[in-house]
């Protein structure tokens, strides 16, 4: 296998070189647009970079086939001889039709064995075959060299960065929890009352704030009891709001302390009437830092369509839970690639308050690789 970085003009210059120094079975990995400079680096001009692959291997397995095809469509007789020009326009064409065929198959195909190892290991963790092929693209086109030896271990590594690279950006553990009113919603069962007793527990223990609860979960009669007993361990107040304008007294009752942490019900946000209901008691505006919480158990589909739901809701964070109840963490990898909402926490168990963690986007990435 060849890889081959190419420098050009324009794309079609490149797939000429391209053609001419890999020959037909040539594959394109990634182009970009660059701006060259000529003439003492004064005048900048527009170019392509683009990245392309020859697999030897595969090459030579498509002999016998073609070998076939020319058997069984004999050319009958010998062609006229075509004017120069219009032979080129053909090649052109046909590297073009051939580029194109080949341009859904996994670039990984034809990528050295270790990387194909750290493919494997990520196709077995559920990371979707779109998010793998950027991985990879954005891999080769940053930092792949010519002819460059490759291990187990510097493959993984290097994936690992490339998937952190493709993660929304995260605002990193310093500011973790920024804003006076913390809220917390999401699905049913998914920990959120937990969740919220394990930020209130470690601002309380390791931050000595100042904190109170409020919880608008009125739907479930033994939630308001469960959240009672953290308030009582954690020696702060709690008021319990039915509607937004006993949401402001609260909030004006707090108006002295540190951090306000909010529990919100757990329902079926499938529906967008529930989004609607959330709204209408809490006033979404900038002194609040709003997470989604999901469970790192559930399907992507099911978490992207949650994540469209909560569109008209301005989100800061996702926090995913329950992170020691599954062994894949794709549908999170695949989530978080597709969506603008960067990571906050994860939890792993369900004591308070030791089990959760704020996740960099490397840290992350190095979770679900294993690195
Ligand atoms: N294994 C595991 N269990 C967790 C985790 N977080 C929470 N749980 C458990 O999940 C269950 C539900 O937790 P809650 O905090 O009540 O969930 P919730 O989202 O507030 O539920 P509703 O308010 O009913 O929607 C409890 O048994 C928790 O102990 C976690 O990270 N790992
Ligand atoms: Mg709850």
């Amino acid at each position: 296998m060849k890889i081959k970085k190419f420098v050009a003009g324009s794309m079609q210059e490149a797939t000429k070189q391209i053609r001419h120094e890999l020959g037909t079975d040539a594959v394109i990995l990634n182009s970009k647009k660059i701006q060259t400079r000529r003439f003492l680096g004064l005048v900048k001009k527009q170019g392509v970079e683009v990245i392309a692959v020859v697999d030897q291997d595969y090459s030579d397995r498509q002999k016998p086939r073609r070998q076939q095809l020319q058997a069984a469509f004999p050319n009958p007789g010998t062609p006229p001889e075509k004017p120069v020009q219009l032979e080129l326009a053909n090649q052109v064409k046909e590297l073009k039709e051939l580029l194109e065929t080949r341009q859904h198959e996994q670039p990984v195909d034809v990528l050295p064995e270790p990387l194909k190892q750290a493919d494997r290991l990520l196709t077995k963790q559920g990371v979707s075959a779109a998010v793998r092929t950027k991985a990879f693209s954005r891999l080769i086109s940053s930092s792949f060299q010519e002819g460059e030896e490759w291990t187990e271990e510097k493959a993984l590594l290097r994936v690992t960065d490339a998937l952190a690279e493709l993660l929304p950006e995260n605002p990193g553990e310093q500011m973790a929890i920024r804003s006076k009113y913390v809220v917390l919603f999401g699905p049913t069962g998914v920990g959120k009352t937990t969740t919220l007793a394990k930020l209130a527990a470690s601002s309380v223990l390791e931050e000595n704030r100042k904190i109170a609860f409020i919880t608008t979960d009125t739907y479930r009669i033994a939630a308001v009891e469960q959240l009672k007993t953290y308030a009582e361990l954690l020696n702060a107040p709690l008021e319990v709001c039915y509607t937004q304008e006993e949401f402001k007294a609260a909030q004006q009752k707090f108006a002295d302390f540190d951090h306000v942490f909010i529990d919100t019900a757990g329902r079926n946000f499938k529906d967008g009437q529930y989004v609607k209901e959330l709204k209408d008691i809490i006033p979404f505006d900038r002194g609040l830092q709003a997470f989604l919480v999901l469970s790192a158990t559930s399907k992507y589909s099911d978490m992207k369509e949650l994540v469209r739901q909560f569109s008209s809701v301005p989100i800061d964070q996702l926090i995913f839970t329950k992170v020691d109840e599954t062994d894949s963490l794709g549908s999170v990898m695949n989530l978080l690639a597709d969506s603008k909402i960067g990571l906050g926490y994860m939890t792993n168990g369900q004591n308070v308050p030791e089990d959760i963690r704020y996740m960099s986007n490397a840290s992350f990435a190095k979770l679900l690789t294993g690195c």
